[in-house]
């Protein structure tokens, strides 16, 4: 489950590759949009780039408690890890589903980023749900290969079959189903606009794994 907030400003390239890497491990994945109370842009761009690429998306606020029954609802019974930038409110909302008081951070004023306030993953087992917190992070090396990342996305995965070419990358190629699809608005232009990215980024570490 990945928990998003405003602030810290939302790093949607973060957001894609941890929803590439669960779709290609076969992992469920769903979206927490947290701290609804302070902010309500946040909700639509989530909604925009990812409704069709996650299983659920979640608004609630951990401070005013408002949509965390729902989200608790959606959990039982399931074994969930809460992943995501420092200072989203990952441990905030687990305080809040479960009564516990396990230790948040701020944001920082200067950088506006968080400050790491968990530092081990921990797990909490009550209700019926396993929750799994983990440390805030900034940025993360993705470790798909070249020729599965075209792959990787969920609302390209329908379109598998219909590229002119099997092996294609959805880039340059004539008679691609995805860009067909991005010209139609079905899929998400700027999320299309950020997988070019993340697959040169790709190529370019292939690169360099091969030379050295
Ligand atoms: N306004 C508002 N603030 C919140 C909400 N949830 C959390 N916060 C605040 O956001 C800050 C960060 O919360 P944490 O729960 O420590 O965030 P975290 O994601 O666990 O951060 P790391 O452990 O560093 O990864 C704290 O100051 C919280 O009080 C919310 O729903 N609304
Ligand atoms: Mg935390
Ligand atoms: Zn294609």
């Amino acid at each position: 489950m990945i928990v998003v907030a405003n602030p810290p400003e939302p790093d949607l390239y973060l957001f894609d590759k941890l929803i590439a890497t669960a779709f290609s491990s076969s992992i469920p994945c769903a979206m927490v949009v947290n701290k609804v109370d302070c902010d309500l842009s946040t909700t639509k761009v989530i909604r925009d780039n990812y409704s069709n690429a996650v299983d659920n998306i979640f608004n609630v606020s951990a401070k005013t408690g408002e949509g965390v029954q729902e989200l608790k609802e959606f959990l039982k019974g399931k074994l969930v890890v809460f992943s995501g930038q420092s200072a989203v409110g990952k441990t905030s909302i687990v305080n809040r589903l479960f009564g516990e008081n396990r230790r948040t951070g701020e944001v920082s004023y200067k950088t506006q980023k968080g400050k790491q306030t968990t530092t081990v993953s921990e797990i909490t087992e009550r209700d019926g749900i396993r929750v799994i917190d983990t440390p805030g992070f900034t940025a993360m090396d993705i470790d798909i290969p070249e020729d599965v990342f075209p792959w990787s996305y969920p609302e390209f995965s329908h379109l598998a079959n219909e590229c002119r070419f099997t092996d294609c990358r959805h880039i340059n190629e004539p008679d691609c189903a995805i860009k067909t699809s991005v010209e139609k608005g079905e899929i998400f232009a700027n999320r299309y606009k950020r997988y070019k990215e993340i697959y040169k980024e790709i190529k370019e570490k292939d690169k360099y794994d091969k030379k050295y």
